[in-house]
């Protein structure tokens, strides 16, 4: 049985919407970030990184949500676009500009929009001004599309769905009337069963919800100890 370690945040998501439209059978192991779980030794001997998600499929080890779609979709021949150099070297690039722009772009924006201390405002404008340039890209693109690659629903558009999600987080409610498309997108993604019971997953375990300073000093242990 796979074991899925998940949290319920933009990446794992991907990876839950992933094994849902698959089928496979897993196990959903919580790692709950907000308690510092993501930092035990047996959770890095996993995930050296010390982030969700991961994937352990018998011997197999995997982790960054990247990795792990590819390595599902690879291994179970499912939800890869058209097996055409011209189509395949679009997944590659797609996959790549969501995984090193979107993501951690829109992570950066709102880790200095709502939890970097001052002063911070040339970092805001700099991780704003990329975020807003990446999801226009984005935009831009399911302008004249449904799906993100060769009109095929694929793990480029799992991967997209995955931080879609957070479009509100990033842009507060204007990000769905600043982004149409991708709002068009994320409603087609979400009518998906699968899209329901991945986004389900999270009532599957107790996350701790409260940003107190456990969970500052958890997911920025950069500041632990130096005085606000
Ligand atoms: N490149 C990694 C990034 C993973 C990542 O940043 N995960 C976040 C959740 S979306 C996390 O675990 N954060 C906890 C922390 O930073 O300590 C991937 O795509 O898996």
């Amino acid at each position: 049985m796979l074991k899925f370690y998940y949290h319920p945040s933009p990446n794992p998501a991907k990876v839950a919407l992933f094994l849902e439209e698959s089928g496979l059978p897993y196990d959903m192991v919580p790692v709950d970030t907000a308690r510092g779980e993501q930092h035990s030794a047996a959770y890095r001997a996993i995930n050296p990184n010390g982030k969700t998600p991961a994937l352990v499929d018998g011997d197999a080890v995997v982790f960054d949500s990247t990795a792990i779609l590819l390595y599902l979709a690879v291994r179970h021949g499912q939800f890869l676009p058209e097996n055409k150099p011209e189509v395949r070297s679009q997944m590659y690039s797609w996959l790549m500009f969501i995984a090193t722009g979107i993501g951690p772009f829109s992570g950066q924006a709102v880790h200095f929009q709502h939890f970097a201390p001052e002063p911070k405002d040339y970092a805001l404008n700099r991780y704003m001004f990329e975020a807003r340039r990446h999801w226009q890209l984005i935009d831009d693109h399911l302008a004249t599309r449904t799906w993100m690659v060769n009109d095929e629903y694929t793990i480029v558009d799992m991967a997209l769905w995955g931080w879609a999600r957070a479009l509100p987080f990033v842009f507060g409610e204007s990000g769905w009337t600043d982004y149409p498309n991708v709002k068009r997108f994320f409603d087609a993604v979400n009518a998906r069963p699968a899209a329901q019971r991945a986004e389900a997953l999270k009532d599957a375990h107790k996350f701790k919800l409260e940003y107190d300073q456990e969970t500052l000093d958890a997911l920025y242990p950069q500041n632990v100890g130096v005085a606000a």
